[in-house]
Order: structure tokens, then C-alpha cells, then sequence
């Protein structure tokens, strides 16, 4: 069984496996080498043999213990019908569904097209990743995607899709709805594909007040654990409420998740005791900075969250992803010391 693995079905690993979010992408000069002849940005993701060579190109330099197949949650949406354009330096672009009366433009007939150039992606890297390298699948939780859609772009702070919520709440259920049992059948197409773990990216479940935290964030992503528990037992789910704060403890608990990442705000001391005590593998959370930075700083904090997760069962990542201006060798560094002093 691959290390990755371990620490997510009950086994502490050490030293910890790791890998990075973000590890195949900008700051890696052969990925900006392919991404020049792949078109757009949405055409490498549906394109298997290069979005294969994208996943595999952070494990050749560094021998992480598990690959992140190369996508988008933003996948999910394009699918839909609902065109996603990628604007150089400047993020992706849909056109906004700020009421209800615009999920009539979503269509779930085409998924299984662009779902499926994605599951042969999956399909292609279990031939060729090596022994003991996990493979894991990914979507975008729904709260996240529905951030995107509503807005039509990244937003400091998810303000179109929280006032979509407050003033239509039935209608925003729908869509929820629709993005839930979607993301069902992408998570668990791409395990009959071949992935070995999910993760599922809520980047901003940190935007919302309790009771909406409840609804948006952990009911969601309930059914979806739930779900695939029943369609593929074995197969582990990583949650990733970023900037959850104390409300993490509860989302592991009402989850049923098996793993939770852990954002680099978060406590080490609640990482290690209060998270670790509700049985699940901890996963986080170096700041992406520190590897721009490197030098002492870096060691100095790698070695911080290895001391703190001695002997829990925990899987070193970042604690959101890695940046582009991010130096290579800054990354093999980190790895070294994680393999070396993680013991
Ligand atoms: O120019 C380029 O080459 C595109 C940059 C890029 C890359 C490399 C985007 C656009 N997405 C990705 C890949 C990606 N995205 C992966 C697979 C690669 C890997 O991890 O190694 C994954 C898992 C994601 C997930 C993702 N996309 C998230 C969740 C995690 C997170 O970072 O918070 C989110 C929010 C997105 C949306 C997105 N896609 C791309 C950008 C620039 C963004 C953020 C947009 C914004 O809010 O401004």
C-alpha cells in the first residue's frame, strides 16, 4: 500500500508522506514549457496525454508520496454548460448565475464528454505513475463552485454567491443540489478511473457565518462522504474547509470525512490534539511563503509542524497552494527535510 494511504485508513507513517497542493503547475519551467503549445489553459485540463505529463512532472523532480491529478474545479461548471474562460493573469471568467431563473442554462448532458477526457487522464496516470505513488482525484467542494458561478470570477470575498443565499435561499439549495450530486458522479468516476483518495477543495468555506458554515459548507460535503462511502468503501475522502478556524473540529465531525487540510492560520496545537483526537489523518500546513522565502525560516517552521505531529497520523502539505514565483529548489529542499528529520 502506498504511504500516502496510511495515515488516512488509521496508520501513523513515518516519517510523513507528503505532497503539495499545486505541486504540478507555473512555478516548474517544464510545465511552462508544455502549457505554451496546449492552447488554453481548459484544453490542457481535457487533454489526457498532456495533463498525464503535467501530473508526473512534479513526481519526477521530487518523488512525492502522492500525485494530484492535473484539472480544475472549475471543471464542473464548464460541464455544465456553463463556459469557463481563463484570462491570462487575471483568472477565470463565467458568465454569472446571480438568481434562480439562471440554473435553467445548466445542462448535465454533457458532462459525461468532458467528465470522461478527464477519468482518461485518471485512467493514463495509473498506468504510469510508479509503485507506491498515490493517485489522488479532486473536485471542488460545492459552497466553493457555487462562489464561482454566481459571481463569475474569484472574489475577495464570495459576496455574490452569500447574497444569493440570504435572498433566495431555496433557490440557492438548488443549485447546491445540482452542484452535490453532480460532483458525486465526477468523484466517483474518477475512482472507477483509477484514483486511490479524493479531496475535496471548499477554498472558501472561511467566508461564512455558523449556520450558514452548516448548510453550505458541512451538509454538502456530508452527502457527497456519504455517497461515495456506499458506492466505493475503501476509497478515502480529504476535506479542506480553508479558513474554518474552530468550526474545523465540527465540519470532521459531521463530515465523515476521513482526512482534513488544514490552512496555514491554523493552531499546530490544534492540529496535533483536538483534530488527531477526532480521528481523522491531519494534513497541512507549511505557509506557501515560506518556500519563496527558503532558508532558515523555512527549516525552522518545517520542523515546528514535525515536532507537532510526531506520532499522529498525518500527511505534510502546504497549507494552501504552492505559488508561482515559488524557486524549485526550495521544494526539493522541503522534501529532504521532511524525509530526513520527520522520523
Ligand atoms: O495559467 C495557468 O497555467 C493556470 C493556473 C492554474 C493551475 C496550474 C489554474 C487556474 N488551476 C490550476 C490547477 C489546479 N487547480 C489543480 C491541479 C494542480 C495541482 O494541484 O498540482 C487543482 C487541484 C486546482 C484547484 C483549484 N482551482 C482551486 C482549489 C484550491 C485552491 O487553490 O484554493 C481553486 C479555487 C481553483 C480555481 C482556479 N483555477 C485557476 C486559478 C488561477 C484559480 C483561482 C482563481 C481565483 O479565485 O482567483
Amino acid at each position: 500500500m502506498s504511504r500516502f494511504l496510511s495515515p488516512l485508513l488509521g496508520k501513523c507513517e513515518t516519517p510523513p508522506p507528503i505532497w503539495l497542493m499545486r505541486q504540478a503547475g507555473r512555478y516548474l519551467p517544464e510545465y511552462r514549457e508544455l502549457r505554451k503549445t496546449a492552447g488554453s489553459f481548459l484544453n490542457l485540463c481535457y487533454s489526457p496525454e498532456m495533463a498525464a505529463e503535467v501530473t508526473l512532472q512534479p513526481i519526477r523532480r521530487y518523488g512525492f508520496d502522492a500525485s494530484i491529478l492535473f484539472s480544475d474545479i472549475l471543471v464542473v461548471p464548464d460541464a455544465l454548460g456553463q463556459e469557463v474562460r481563463f484570462v491570462e493573469g487575471e483568472g477565470p471568467r463565467l458568465d454569472p448565475i446571480t438568481e434562480a431563473a439562471g440554473l435553467k442554462k445548466l445542462d448535465r448532458s454533457a458532462t459525461t464528454e468532458k467528465f470522461g477526457r478527464v477519468c482518461e487522464t485518471v485512467a493514463r496516470l495509473k498506468q504510469d505513475l510508479p509503485k507506491g505513488t498515490a493517485l489522488i482525484g479532486f473536485c471542488g467542494a460545492p459552497w466553493t463552485v457555487a462562489t464561482y458561478m454566481v459571481g463569475g470570477r474569484g472574489s475577495p470575498d464570495q459576496a455574490a454567491a452569500r447574497l444569493f443565499a440570504y435572498k433566495d435561499p431555496v433557490g440557492f439549495q438548488r443549485l447546491m443540489d445540482i452542484l452535490v450530486s453532480v460532483s458525486i458522479d465526477y468523484l466517483s468516476q474518477q475512482v472507477q478511473a483509477g484514483a486511490d483518495a479524493l479531496q475535496i477543495f471548499d477554498s472558501w468555506a472561511g467566508s461564512l457565518p455558523e449556520s450558514e458554515f452548516d448548510r453550505w459548507v458541512i451538509a454538502p460535503t456530508a452527502k457527497i462522504r456519504q455517497a461515495l462511502a456506499k458506492q466505493h468503501p475503501d476509497i478515502p475522502v480529504i476535506g479542506f474547509p480553508r479558513g474554518a478556524g474552530m468550526t474545523t473540529l465540527k465540519f470532521v465531525q459531521q463530515t465523515g470525512v476521513d482526512g482534513v487540510s488544514c490552512d496555514t492560520a491554523m493552531p499546530l496545537a490544534f492540529m496535533s490534539d483536538q483534530l488527531s483526537a477526532a480521528g481523522v489523518a491531519v494534513q497541512g500546513n507549511l505557509d506557501p511563503l515560506l518556500l519563496v522565502s527558503g532558508g532558515k525560516a523555512l527549516d525552522h517552521a518545517v520542523d515546528a509542524i514535525l515536532d507537532a505531529m510526531r506520532g499522529k497520523r498525518f500527511i505534510f502539505n502546504l497549507g494552501h497552494g504552492i505559488v508561482p514565483q515559488t524557486p524549485p529548489e526550495h521544494v526539493a529542499r522541503l522534501v529532504e527535510r521532511v524525509r530526513q528529520n520527520g522520523v
